[in-house]
């Protein structure tokens, strides 16, 4: 607590020596708490100086007009060298801080990490663009499928030969008759039926999506893969249709110089049965020990065909009236060719290294 003036010592003497020891401490004060204490003590409410002033009227005229004019001229000046002195450590303390965690303006900033779409994402979005941009909507459906749908309505009827072609993962669950019903859809194929089912002709929609086989992994196959359906019917709709279409998809895919080559093959839900190659674009045909076509000069991109007239009938379209042609494809298969890569199973095998070049 600061002491209390003795007021018979209040001459211009005694100011003056009040100002010079309080000038003296307010010196060696560095820090900002200290100086608080100093304020306190000098200036404050119940400060020395303060004191002083107060002390004041008691003095005589005389004494009082000498002594409050030289009290009030040390309030100036002690508040003038209070303000400098916080302005002095004010600053110090700046210039410390700015020297510690200085700002390097001219550094590169620092990129965001970002996330990025999946390979097979991008090149199935490709595959969907180039089929909207001819007209086709894309259509979405269950991963998990009916017997009735993955084979029966695709004219693959129970012990039906064909039904090896597609290595199975069934459901665990029985129905009364002991059957096993459900399944992990082995193509995107019963979308067809579902699709038909549930809209009348006109039809033009692709499907992409998810299936699975019970298959040993290598380098083109997967257990899980993608597949892109597509299914046009309509009145009129040729084998001619089918051709130019897909001629049309590997065009903007591939590059407007590709060539197309269609050959027999069977799938017991299109009669005729074809599967569509491209001309390799790494070899043109003229390599020797070429990775993609293994010097055929040709690509297997997919399977298609003209809807069989049973699977028509089955959804309740008139096969007299409409006809319709289908395909499938791999969007892995497909980004691999385009590219080059070597194994399918890069795809699902989270490798950042890998995703990262997409
Ligand atoms: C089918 O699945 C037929 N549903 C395609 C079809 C649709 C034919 C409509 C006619 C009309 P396939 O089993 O060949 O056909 O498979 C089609 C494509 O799926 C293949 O060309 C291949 O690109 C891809 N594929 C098949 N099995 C695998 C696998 N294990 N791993 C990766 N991709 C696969």
């Amino acid at each position: 607590m600061p002491e209390s003036p003795d007021l018979t010592e209040v001459t211009p003497e005694s100011i003056q020596g009040l100002v010079q020891g309080a000038s003296a401490q307010l010196e060696s004060i560095d820090d900002l708490e200290s100086l608080e204490k100093w304020r306190v003590e000098y200036l404050g409410r119940r400060g020395r100086l303060t004191g002083v002033l107060r002390g004041l009227s008691q003095l005589d005229l005389e004494q009082r007009r000498v002594a409050g004019a030289l009290g009030n001229q040390a309030k100036r000046q002690l508040e003038e060298e209070l303000e400098q002195r916080t302005r002095k450590i004010n600053d110090a303390r700046l210039a410390k801080s700015a020297g510690q965690d200085r700002l390097d303006v001219t550094l590169p900033g620092r990129l965001p990490v970002t996330g990025r779409l999946h390979p097979t994402t991008q090149i199935v979005r490709e595959i969907c663009d180039a089929f909207i941009g001819m007209g086709f909507t894309v259509v979405e459906g269950p991963e998990v499928e009916w017997d009735h749908y993955n084979f029966e309505m695709l004219n693959i009827p129970k012990g039906h030969p064909a039904r090896d072609m597609w290595n199975t993962l069934w459901i665990d669950h029985r129905n009364e008759a002991g059957e096993y019903p459900m399944l992990l859809r082995t193509h995107t194929s019963p979308m067809q039926a579902r699709v038909m089912e549930s809209m009348q002709p006109p039809v033009r929609v692709i499907i992409p999506g998810k299936c699975y086989r019970y298959e040993a992994t290598d380098a083109t196959h997967e257990w899980h893969f993608y597949q892109v359906e597509g299914l046009a019917v309509d009145d009129g709709i040729t084998f001619a249709d089918l051709k130019g279409t897909l001629y049309e998809f590997a065009k903007r895919l591939f590059g407007e110089d590709r060539k197309v080559r269609f050959r027999c093959d069977y799938f017991p839900f299109v009669e005729p049965g074809v599967d569509m190659s491209i001309d390799c674009f790494a070899c043109h045909g003229e390599g020797e020990g070429c990775r993609l076509c293994r010097d055929s000069g040709w690509i297997e991109i997919m399977g298609a065909g003209m809807v069989h007239p049973k699977v028509l009938a089955g959804v309740g379209y008139d096969p007299e009236k409409y006809t319709g042609f289908a395909f499938g494809l791999g969007p892995e298969r497909i980004a691999m060719l385009k590219y080059g890569i070597d194994d399918i199973r890069l795809f699902y095998s989270n490798d950042l290294r890998f995703l990262r070049q997409f």
